[in-house]
């Protein structure tokens, strides 16, 4: 069984580029969503000369999941007065999940010397959003929220920094502010592929299986440079803390040219899919840090295939 020939890229990859936002010098990492009957993108911007690496969060909208226009307007803007002013400098890699009928955002954000948190959001129309709180300590880069409440409690994944490199961990809450009884589910694994990193890429899938993550790993010093890359893990439906099925393999690396060539070369970093009535899976990735391209898999193929490797 070879995960990668379940994942099929988009022909006319990339489906967005810095050209389709004047002034922008990359559009990557997005959050990705349905509302009312409108795909939603969440994009990093970047502008050169803009705070940190220059990133905002802008909202990019379609009919069809493929064509989509960015909104010129800055949907998350950095340095806006207020509570969260300390670490909100560079904003990349919003996260959303559709809870309780809210969208609720997350993204890590980031002060250079400061250090990098979590911080919560929410949007009634994907025109203004509030920052709600910050939901970790330092440094941690990537919560996400499960979809649903998992036996009356809130769960997310996250990726602190400093355990193996960067592990993923699930977190439980009453409300959606104070998390505890945090477990590590995986630490950077044996391949290449994963040996540096791993962290949650868009919110965990329900399947009659279990939870499907799909997440990044990340290779380090064994490759000339870093790499970026996508794989999958099941996770126990009823207690999220169990892994229950994680391949070797991964599902999806850097291949094409688009994925190969840009800001930071060899990365495909997807924090955002669409699982659609029929089960294809649009899964939103970011090329070389650099241009957003779409890829699709069946979510019972790659159930069944996630699950010939148990743990
Ligand atoms: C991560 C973040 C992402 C970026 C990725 C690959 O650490 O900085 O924003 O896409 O690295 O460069």
């Amino acid at each position: 069984m070879i995960l990668t020939q379940l994942v099929k890229r988009y022909e006319n990859n990339p489906i967005l580029t810095a050209k389709d936002l004047p002034g922008s010098d990359g559009v990557f990492n997005c959050a990705a969503t349905k509302f009312k009957d409108k795909y939603i993108l969440l994009v990093s911007v970047s502008v050169p000369g803009g705070p940190g690496n220059g990133r905002a969060i802008h909202v990019a909208e379609s009919s069809d999941g493929i064509n989509f226009k960015i909104r010129p307007e800055q949907f998350i803007a950095p340095e806006q007065p207020g509570p969260f002013t300390d670490f909100d400098y560079d904003l990349c890699d919003p996260r959303i999940t559709c809870l309780e009928g809210k969208y609720y955002i997350t993204y890590p954000a980031h002060k250079p010397g400061l250090g990098i948190v979590g911080v919560l959001c929410t949007t009634e129309d994907f025109v203004t959003c509030q920052r709600l709180e910050y939901i970790s300590l330092p440094h941690n880069r990537v919560p996400i929220l499960f979809p649903e409440k998992i036996k009356g409690q809130y769960v997310r994944l996250d990726r602190p920094y400093g355990f193996y490199g960067g592990s993923m961990w699930v977190s439980f809450a009453n409300d959606l502010y104070y998390w505890g009884r945090h477990r590590m589910i995986l630490p950077p694994g044996k391949q290449v592929w994963n040996c540096e990193k791993v962290g949650p890429s868009g919110p965990p899938i329900k399947t009659e299986k279990g939870w499907l993550v799909i997440y990044h790993g990340v290779s380090g010093a064994m490759m000339a440079n870093s790499a970026y890359h996508q794989g999958v893990m099941m996770l126990d439906l009823e207690d999220p803390s169990k892994v229950i099925a994680c391949p070797n393999q991964y599902i999806m690396g850097p291949q094409e040219l688009y994925e190969r060539i840009g800001r930071v070369p060899n990365v495909i970093f997807s924090t955002g899919h669409v699982v659609e009535p029929d089960g294809e899976v649009k899964l939103y990735y970011a090329a070389a840090d650099t241009c957003i391209a779409l890829a699709t898999f069946n979510l019972e193929e790659m159930v069944e295939a996630c699950m010939q490797f148990p743990v």
